[in-house]
Order: structure tokens, then C-alpha cells, then sequence
């Protein structure tokens, strides 16, 4: 089963949600979009309390990040809320589907678990013997791919990879996000990463550029979000732009909103911890999820509304 008190493995995830797919047939639906690099399966689950497709979808996705285990560990909450107290989260259901991809960097995570605690990138094939392999998946979507924030060289840690999309991880991102959006109906895609906490909102791709022109509307959101959150107990959220924080292009925030013509976009990075930020201790997990959880229902009920 799914446990808020230490971070579960690759194969204790998978595990999970084939039983709660087994448990909750009616509720849940799993599919793969394809293989990592390594050749894990990366699963989205699909939550649904309407006969057919809803109008309206959600996509929540974790873990592009290797060593950002908050970012799982929230995806994990959100669907063991949807699923196992989905009497108590009814209206979540309302006209609206969830996808949650809790680990989108499955090769990537496992190796944080076993190696390298502080890894960042997939696991791809190496270019270079100079170095460690992989690219920073968050710098290999194809819109303003390599503009700014992100590095052609493979030992980096922001290395864009060799072209846009040249990672499995993120061709399967891509070919999902399109294949669920393509009547429109998705109506907001919600990353989470660590740390901050921040809710970043495009674009993210260089400075002084035009807004988003709903840049006004992601803010209110993010805002209302955050005023959730933290009356949850949660630190406060800074709720920016995200070329503030720093220019950075090809990220999947971008790409959605851009490409993929996902309306609302995020990323959310997560409250860290540790000596790192990155290595909130496993003792922080329950109250940090379930502090956030707060913010998904803000954002679902605007999902809704959309
Ligand atoms: O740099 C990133 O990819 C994200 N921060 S993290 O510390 N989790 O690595 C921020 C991404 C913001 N979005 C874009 N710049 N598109
Ligand atoms: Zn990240």
C-alpha cells in the first residue's frame, strides 16, 4: 500500500497503482505512455467518476526531476485522496478527469535511490565518456528549445539533450499530452518539482518577453492556491512569472501551454527541506503533501470552471 513516511520506490509505486486499478476498476484506469530509457514503463493513472470522458481534464505529472522525491510523494497523496477518500473528494470528480504521472524520470529516481542522491537528469545514453549520462528533461521540450537557461554540453546539469525531444521520457510526455488534449479538453497541467515554495507560471522561456496573456488570470489562481496552501500551514508560496526565477527553455510548462494548447499552466515547486532543499526528510512528508493537497483543490475547482 501507499505510505506517507518514507519515499516509495519505483517498484512499490507501480505496484500501487495496479492495486488500486484492481481494487477500484469503475474509478481508475492505468496506461502506459511508453518506456523510459531503461526500459521502465511510466504509467499515468487516470481517475474518473463519469461514464466516458468527462468535459474537462486535469494533468498532474512528478518526478522529472530525479532527486526531487517531494514531487512523487504529492502526486501519490493527491491520488490516494481521489481514489481511497473519494467520498470526501466528490466534487474533485465533478465534470472533471485526472491524469497523474507520478514519475516521469523513473530511471533517474532509481538512481537517486541507489547511487547519487542529488542526480537531476534521466539516465540516456551517454555522448561523452567525460562524464555522467542523461539530459535535464525539463530542457528538452521543443518550444524555444535551447533559447536560454539550459546547456548544449552533455556533462551539464542543465544539458538540453542532443535535440528537442531526443529523450524517450519526454517524446512520451509529448505524444500523451497531445494524444488527451487533442478535443481541448484538458484544461490545465500542474508539474511538480522541488524546492521552493514557488508556483511558476509561462513563460518560463527567456526574460522581456510578452506575458502569457492570461498572465493576470494564471497569477489570481496561483494566488488563490497559495492562500489555500497556507492556511493549511504551509509556508508561503512566491506565485511568479517563471523567466523570474530564472529564463529557462524547452521546459514541459511551457511546451503544454504553448504547443500542446493546455490553458493553464504551472509548475509548482514544492516546499523543500534537508540540508540541500532537495532532502526534506521522510518525517515532513505527510504534513508537506497534505498541505498541498489543499492547492490541487483550488486549482481543480478553476480547472472546472475553464
Ligand atoms: O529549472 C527548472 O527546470 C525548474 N526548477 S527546478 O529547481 N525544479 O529545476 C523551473 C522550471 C520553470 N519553467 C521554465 N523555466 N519553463
Ligand atoms: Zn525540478
Amino acid at each position: 500500500n501507499v505510505t506517507f513516511d518514507a519515499f516509495m520506490r519505483y517498484d512499490e509505486i507501480e505496484l500501487y497503482l495496479r492495486q488500486l486499478a484492481d481494487k477500484y476498476p469503475t474509478l481508475v484506469t492505468l496506461q502506459s505512455v511508453g518506456k523510459s530509457a531503461q526500459g521502465r514503463e511510466m504509467t499515468v493513472i487516470r481517475v474518473s467518476a463519469s461514464d466516458g470522458a468527462a468535459p474537462r481534464a486535469i494533468l498532474v505529472d512528478a518526478g522529472i526531476h530525479a532527486r526531487e522525491w517531494i514531487a512523487p510523494a504529492t502526486a501519490l497523496y493527491l491520488i490516494d485522496q481521489l481514489v481511497q477518500h473519494a467520498d470526501e473528494h466528490r466534487d474533485l470528480l465533478d465534470g472533471l478527469d485526472w491524469y497523474i504521472l507520478p514519475l516521469v524520470n523513473p530511471d533517474g529516481y532509481e538512481y537517486t535511490h541507489t547511487t547519487d542522491r542529488f542526480w537531476r537528469k534521466n539516465r540516456g545514453a551517454d555522448l561523452l565518456f567525460l562524464c555522467e549520462r542523461g539530459a535535464d528533461l525539463n530542457r528538452n521540450f521543443d518550444f524555444h528549445w535551447m533559447q536560454s537557461g539550459a546547456s548544449t554540453f552533455p556533462c551539464a546539469e542543465t544539458f538540453a539533450g542532443k535535440k528537442a525531444f531526443s529523450e524517450p521520457e519526454s517524446q512520451n510526455m509529448r505524444d500523451f499530452m497531445l494524444q488527451a488534449n487533442k478535443d481541448k479538453r484538458v484544461k490545465m497541467y500542474l508539474t511538480l518539482h522541488s524546492y521552493g515554495p514557488m508556483i511558476l507560471y509561462p513563460w518560463g522561456y527567456d526574460y522581456r518577453v510578452d506575458d502569457a496573456p492570461d498572465a493576470k488570470e494564471l497569477a489570481a489562481i496561483g494566488n488563490e492556491a497559495n492562500a489555500a496552501m497556507v492556511a493549511a500551514g504551509s509556508e508561503p508560496f512566491v506565485v511568479q512569472n517563471s523567466a523570474e526565477l530564472y529564463p529557462a527553455a524547452g521546459g514541459s510548462d511551457d511546451w503544454a501551454k504553448g504547443v500542446a494548447n493546455i490553458a493553464k499552466s504551472y509548475t509548482i515547486e514544492l516546499q523543500g527541506g534537508g540540508a540541500s532543499g532537495f532532502d526534506i526528510p521522510a518525517s515532513r512528508i505527510a504534513e508537506v503533501v497534505a498541505q498541498t493537497f489543499q492547492g490541487f483543490r483550488v486549482f481543480a475547482g478553476h480547472a472546472q470552471r475553464l
